[in-house]
């Protein structure tokens, strides 16, 4: 059985690292992976991010977040940068997993180059669009968390961690473009990109987190009656 893809998104400091990680350990202790592994369903459970989910894309990523020392980097080409990144992803790692029947928990995918190249950069939509389905060669996401956030507590949240990337360092008005960008994204896709509050505590985002995933997981699988078979 084919794998899914599940994609968490947001603003910088949304708190999709930490929500992803407590996700893979909740499939892993609510016996979900065990049930779907024991049932054939799923083969394995694996995480990844863009960009760097590849070694090629490690180098890209250092690429695109280092500070650069001697020139800036233009708008296009951070624009292929990312696609690069993702036709490596999806080729070398995404769907060769898929085929395999893994569940894949992905940091970050194509709503990350609309919201921050298309709504952040400016570049046309149209041609982001089209670029994402060059590299994604139409591979979408089966489910995108978009963890909801104003873009000024995101930064201040990075803030704290003491260092700031070359995309975190942009302007505020940067980071709130982006951040309209990904709400009218959902507002667009409502059964793919389903809205978190990421306001909440940690666990208060788990909890809503793991809610969703119990509804997804229960209608792809049909893991429900599964349950009550035993
Ligand atoms: N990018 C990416 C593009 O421009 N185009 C693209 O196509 C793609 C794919 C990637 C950068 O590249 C850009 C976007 C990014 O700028 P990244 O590392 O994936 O870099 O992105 P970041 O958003 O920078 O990832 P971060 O790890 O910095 O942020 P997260 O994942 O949103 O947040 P997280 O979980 O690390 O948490 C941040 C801090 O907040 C705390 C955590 O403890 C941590 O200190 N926190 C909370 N605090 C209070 N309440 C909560 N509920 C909290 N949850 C977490």
């Amino acid at each position: 059985m084919r794998g899914k893809l599940i994609v968490f998104e947001g603003v910088e400091g949304c708190g999709k690292t930490t929500q992803l990680r407590r996700s893979q350990q909740w499939l892993v202790d609510s016996g979900w992976q065990a049930l779907l592994q024991t049932k054939g369903y799923l083969q394995h459970l694996v995480t990844t991010r863009e960009p760097g989910g590849t070694a090629l894309g490690l180098q890209v990523r250092q690429l695109l977040l280092a500070q650069p020392t001697t020139e800036a980097i233009e708008s296009r080409a951070e624009l292929l940068l990312y696609a690069a990144d993702r036709a490596q992803h999806v080729d070398g790692y995404l769907n060769p997993h898929l085929l395999q029947g893994a569940l894949i928990l992905c940091d970050r995918y194509t709503d990350s180059t609309i919201a921050y190249q298309g709504y952040g950069r400016g570049i046309d939509l149209n041609l982001i669009a089209q670029l994402n389905h060059v590299a994604t060669n139409g591979l979408e996401s089966d489910l995108t968390l978009w963890l909801d956030l104003d873009a000024a507590t995101g930064l201040v949240r990075t803030q704290q961690r003491g260092t700031a990337d070359r995309i975190e360092q942009a302007d505020l008005s940067f980071h709130q473009r982006v951040q309209q960008g990904f709400t009218e994204l959902a507002q667009r896709h409502p059964q793919r990109i389903i809205r978190i509050d990421a306001t909440r505590t940690e666990t208060e985002v788990a909890e809503q987190i793991q809610t969703v995933l119990t509804q997804r997981l229960a209608a792809w699988y049909g893991v429900e009656r599964l349950k009550a078979e035993g």
